[in-house]
């Protein structure tokens, strides 16, 4: 472990370390920062009213329209001297929102990165790829930094131009990959396209995340690479990369709980949830700096796992992130993400984990079409194979989702290749109207 003093803290000592951390981060933001004043006075509520840690629960949530309004530096608790760094949120979706860190958040932040490679099994003597995008991306620096802290040999590749990552990957005898799921596939395909089996290379370790990723593409990225996959998670708004991560039991990612509290709540009626139950996970930020968040909501679908881990960290865990409150599909009234389609294709022989949920319009009816690359094995011009493996395809997904879509089944390599999020959702319904 990275630091064991830390990730091991029994839970009563754990607790008085977030109360008196959330005391005094509250008591910054309401001074420093007007939209958290605004928001509590209206809410009636003044920090030192906060005597417990469920007293958090009468503080107002903040949500991402806050800190797009603030954009740029609104939101920031500290001058703009005392900022070294800015990163952004992705902004897949309208404005995006900057996140500026102090001195101190990049010294904590790189000892929560060192502290995710570390629980993935990395230590100072391995090699670590950075094909995570350098940038306004949290990804990159946030691994870069983390590595280093580490004491790692750290390769900033940055993402792109996969014939070089498998150039470096096998020469400089990388042993641990940073990079999404859906890239280490791409690596992984590429590399068997230029003659090199990666499986027989040092590479032992996979630090994959920034975007839902399903427990059967591991199985597909462990067998390609010959390594364990270990997913990491995190969101700019928080921090970057490093708010959470599973250990090599691979069990639900364990919550860095000592600088991040974790909320479960229902969405609708924004009350938590009890341990176990699923909802929309929401962080509050106990030692960030630049941009402390109190109750954001970050649109993730997550659950606390119950119980404890064997590793020995007493942090809790949430379970791999399925989707986004925002990606869930509803096709003819069942809610579907994009992960648990992709959970369905990975279990079945002859198609290849590269897929894509192309939403239509057929009249006034909503569609939804399943397209999914044929495996290299089949054969795409024998038509009785093919209609066999497209029924198999949409039964599988009908029975295990209650959902019927249309499958379509293309050539190989036809579904674009990402080198950083996958976009899995392709949404035509108001193409050309
Ligand atoms: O993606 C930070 C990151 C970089 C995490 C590298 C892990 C590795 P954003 O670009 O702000 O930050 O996107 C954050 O990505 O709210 C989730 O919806 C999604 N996400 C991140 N990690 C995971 C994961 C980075 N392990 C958004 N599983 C989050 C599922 C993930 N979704």
């Amino acid at each position: 472990m990275f630091q064991p003093e830390l990730e091991t803290m029994p839970r009563s000592a754990l607790a008085d370390l977030q109360l008196a951390r959330l005391r005094t981060q509250l008591a910054r933001v309401y001074v420093n920062v007007p939209i958290y004043r605004r928001k509590f006075d209206e809410a009636g509520f003044r920090p030192e009213q906060l005597e417990t840690l469920d007293d958090l629960r009468r503080v107002p949530f903040t949500v991402k329209d806050d800190l797009r309004e603030a954009y740029p530096f609104d939101m920031f608790a500290v001058p703009l001297r005392d900022i070294v760094r800015v990163h952004s949120s992705s902004g897949t979706t309208g404005q995006i929102s900057v996140v500026g860190y102090t001195r101190g958040d990049v010294e904590r932040w790189s000892d929560l990165m060192a502290r995710t490679l570390s629980c993935a099994g990395a230590t100072a003597d391995d090699v670590v790829q950075v094909t995570y995008g350098y940038g306004l991306f949290t990804g990159g620096l946030g691994a870069h930094y983390g590595s280093e802290r580490l004491g790692a040999m750290t390769i900033p590749v940055s993402g792109g131009n996969t014939a070089r990552q498998v150039q470096v990957l096998k020469d400089f005898g990388v042993t641990t990959l940073a990079c999404t799921p859906s890239y280490a596939l791409l690596i992984a395909e590429t590399a068997a396209s230029m003659g090199i089996d990666v499986r027989s290379l040092p590479l032992k370790i996979g630090v994959f995340g920034a975007e839902p990723w399903s427990e059967a593409m591991r199985t597909q990225i462990e067998e390609a690479m010959g390594i364990t996959a270990i997913d990491i998670y995190g969101l700019s708004e928080v921090m970057g990369p490093g708010v959470a991560s599973e250990c090599v039991h691979k069990s639900g990612l364990h919550v860095f709980e000592d600088h991040f509290i974790i909320e479960i709540i229902d969405p609708v009626t924004l009350e938590p949830v009890p341990d176990g139950e699923q909802g929309e996970v929401v962080f509050t930020t106990l030692t960030k700096e630049g941009i402390p968040v109190i109750r954001y909501r970050t649109r993730d679908i997550s659950r606390i796992v119950p119980g404890e881990c064997a590793c020995g960290r007493t942090f809790r865990r949430m379970q791999r992130v399925t989707g986004r409150t925002d990606d869930m599909l509803i096709i003819r009234g069942v809610n579907v993400y994009p992960s648990q389609i992709e959970q369905v294709l990975m279990s079945i022989d002859g198609v290849a984990p590269h897929y894509q949920v192309v939403l239509g319009k057929r009249g006034s009816m909503d569609t939804v079409e399943v397209q999914v690359e044929v495996g290299p094995d089949v054969a795409f011009d024998e038509i009785r194979g093919l209609e066999a493996l497209q029924r198999k395809v949409a039964g599988a997904i009908a029975s295990s989702l209650a959902v019927s879509v249309d499958v379509k089944l293309v050539e190989p390599r036809t579904i674009q290749r990402s080198e950083g999020k996958a976009k899995r959702v392709v949404d035509l319904r108001n193409e050309g109207a």
